[in-house]
């Protein structure tokens, strides 16, 4: 069975533990990461040279690591063609697109919050930076608001990776103790993610640690 290395309070392992869910993949969840520490251990140094969580282990010995990439390669090898990530080459690069977003400009501001609020003791936060990080995410799921007219999902009709890569910053956002203007389509969205997404219920929407 394929090993999945990382704790469950880790956004990027949520990821894949939804994936996961979503497609019935057997794996098994061992701590990592945060207060388990082992990231820095060799063997774990020798999977993951970036020592961060998640890395997958698959029973032959294959390593890999990136969230994102994790993502594309269970597809490809339990689901390929999946609307997960689809074959069409528009259709694909619709999902791929908002999987380095996340990465590339959301990740920044809503990793900034979340540490705010979530894991810096409140002594030592900064909340002119958080108030800035907030404003920047603020517009940036505007974006996300203005792009789900008329779709259920970000990449179109149906749930795709990119949905996976944005959910647990989206969970985040409603969650945490901060202003949020009004983004009906976005609010919408989240709900929808609830009440057909076991996984993401299970595994993204909890509580934040
Ligand atoms: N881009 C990487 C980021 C990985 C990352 O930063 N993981 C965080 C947890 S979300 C981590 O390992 N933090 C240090 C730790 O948990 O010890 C990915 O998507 O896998």
């Amino acid at each position: 069975m394929m090993k999945l290395w990382g704790r469950a309070s880790s956004s990027n392992v949520m990821k894949l533990l939804w994936l996961c869910e979503e497609l019935g993949i057997p794996y098994e969840r061992i701590d990592a990461g945060g207060e388990y520490g082992r990231t820095t251990e060799p063997f774990y140094v020798a999977m993951n040279p970036n020592s961060r969580v998640p890395t997958i282990e698959e029973p032959d010995g294959f390593t890999l690591w990136e969230s994102n990439s994790i993502l594309r390669y269970l597809v490809a090898k339990h689901a390929p063609g999946s609307p997960l990530h689809p074959a069409a080459p528009r259709d694909r690069a619709e999902a791929e697109r908002w999987m380095d977003w996340q990465l590339a400009s959301l990740n920044g501001p809503m990793v900034t919050v979340f540490f705010t609020y979530v894991r810096i003791p409140e002594a030592k936060r900064d909340y002119a930076a958080t108030a800035q990080a907030r404003d920047g995410a603020e517009a940036l799921w505007r974006m996300v608001d203005r792009r789900l007219e008329g779709r259920d999902y970000v990449a179109g009709a149906a749930l795709s990776l990119g949905d996976i890569a944005l959910g647990p910053y989206l969970h985040r956002w409603f969650a945490l103790p901060i202003d949020r203007a009004p983004m009906p389509r976005l609010e919408a969205y989240y709900a929808r993610l609830l009440a057909r997404h076991p996984g993401f219920a299970r595994h993204v929407a909890v509580e934040m640690t």
